[in-house]
């Protein structure tokens, strides 16, 4: 059974939404009849969910609009037959709050949980489109990189035990640590599946055919794979989104809103950092397939590009100035290096930590780049290119880049460099 404030969402009352049942859910509210005006019949509701889990509900009144998103229990791109358990919107509704807190200007406003059905009613974001979908049609947006860059410093120093005392911090970790089913999706999705054969890849074929087959037979490729995992698994350094694609990313070209963190559990900063940074490219290498006679799309590449470069140089500068502020964290205490010495070492060390999560960051950029040409989940970047051949051959591309990320990473040292590899490549004439 359901309990306001626990895990245990759902229950005998839960049943999934429709569009008139939206209605009925939202009129027992008494804010959102407020926000929406006027009579429940005369509201209208369209159901725009087109993620892989959940129901997603515009609802309009004369007033305004508001957001229903309730979790489905089973995987929505797969069906009924893979049950999923409604706990994920409670974890998606704790993650918001703590980002709220930690970023508010960067997330949706959000209005009301509720236990039993699963559903959260938060802000419309309009006219906000998602990023993915304005990547496909080469839209620029001027504010994402730093915008983008504010999130992950903010959200990951805050949560970290840089930012965060240790017994806030200890308690989010057990608190997130329950969202096991949901972690387990990526652990095989991400790190194994596209490793091995399994029912739940799929890739062009047969044009992928032999890079697939020589992803399975790659030992130092795999080895990259599985201690990227393993790091996922042990390094409990921030809350993390979890799921920082750009389907997760709501955008103007004056505003930026990360929503939809039901994957988050604590885990290493550089997933997050690599999530994104790996739809960045994916939307690169898509590109050429999104040209036509009038747009080439390679002024678009190099601002995709442009926009990968000015996200990390971001990051690392706010999350170095958070740092060298001082959090309320228990680690690196600023009073044991109050002498020259001290504070030139503790200067050294911070910038150290960057290079270890810039090469963290860039092979979890490898391991999500691979992950969405062979394995489950696919992007719409790449899906949306019809002709086989064509998108064959952006996807044989990236995957070059998501291998030489993952395997290279320790030796890669600036993102100029991750830059100078996507120009390369895009040169490439492929087999
Ligand atoms: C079965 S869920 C497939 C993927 O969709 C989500 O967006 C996550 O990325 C997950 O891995
Ligand atoms: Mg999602």
């Amino acid at each position: 059974m359901g309990q306001a404030g626990s895990r245990f969402v759902g229950g005998a009352e839960y049943k999934a939404l429709d569009e008139t049942r939206v209605r009925g859910f939202l009129v027992a509210l008494p804010f959102a009849e407020t926000a929406l005006g006027g009579a429940a019949d005369a509201w209208t509701v369209r159901e725009v969910g087109d993620g892989n889990l959940n129901l997603v509900f515009i609802v309009k009144g004369p007033k305004g609009g508001l957001v229903v998103k309730q979790a489905l229990p089973y995987v929505r791109m797969v069906g009924e037959s893979w049950p999923l358990p409604l706990d994920r919107a409670y974890f998606e509704h704790e993650a918001l709050k703590i980002q709220t807190l930690a970023a508010p200007r960067l997330v949706p406003k959000l209005y009301h949980f509720d236990t039993m059905q699963a559903a959260t009613v938060m802000e419309l974001l309009e006219p906000h489109l998602i990023l993915r979908k304005g990547l496909i049609k080469g839209l620029r947006y001027p504010k994402l990189a730093a915008d983008m860059a504010e999130f992950c410093a903010l959200t990951l120093f805050r949560t970290s035990d840089l930012g965060s005392p240790a017994a806030e911090k200890r308690e989010r970790q057990v608190r997130f640590s329950h969202n096991i089913t949901l972690s387990k999706i990526t652990e095989d999705l991400v790190f194994t599946d596209p490793y091995r054969v399994s029912d739940m890849n799929r890739w062009t074929t047969p044009q992928l055919d032999k890079v697939a087959a020589a992803f399975r037979a790659d030992a130092p490729l795999k080895l990259a794979a599985q201690e990227l995992k393993w790091m996922f698994l042990t390094r409990g350094e921030a809350l993390l989104h979890g799921d920082l694609h750009t389907g997760s990313i709501m955008a103007t070209e004056t505003d930026t809103r990360v929503i939809d963190p039901e994957f988050a559990v604590f885990g290493p900063m550089g997933f997050d950092l690599g999530a994104f940074m790996a739809n960045l490219l994916l939307a690169f290498f898509a590109q050429e397939g999104h040209a036509t006679t009038s747009d080439d799309r390679i002024a678009y590449r190099a601002w995709i590009l442009d926009t990968l470069e000015a996200f990390w140089t971001g990051f690392e500068a706010r999350f170095l100035a958070l740092w060298a502020k001082g959090g309320a964290g228990d680690a690196f205490m600023p009073s044991l290096f109050t002498d020259e010495v001290g504070g030139v070492a503790l200067e050294a060390y911070r910038h150290m930590t960057m290079t270890r999560l810039f090469q963290d960051a860039i092979g979890f950029t490898g391991a999500k780049m691979a992950r969405r040409i062979l394995g489950l989940a696919h992007v719409e970047d790449l899906e949306s290119i019809e002709d086989a051949d064509a998108r064959a051959k952006c996807e044989k591309l990236a995957l070059r880049m998501a291998r030489d990320l993952m395997v290279g990473r320790n030796a890669i040292g600036s993102i100029q460099a991750v830059r100078d590899m996507a120009e390369t490549l895009a040169k490439e004439v492929v087999a």
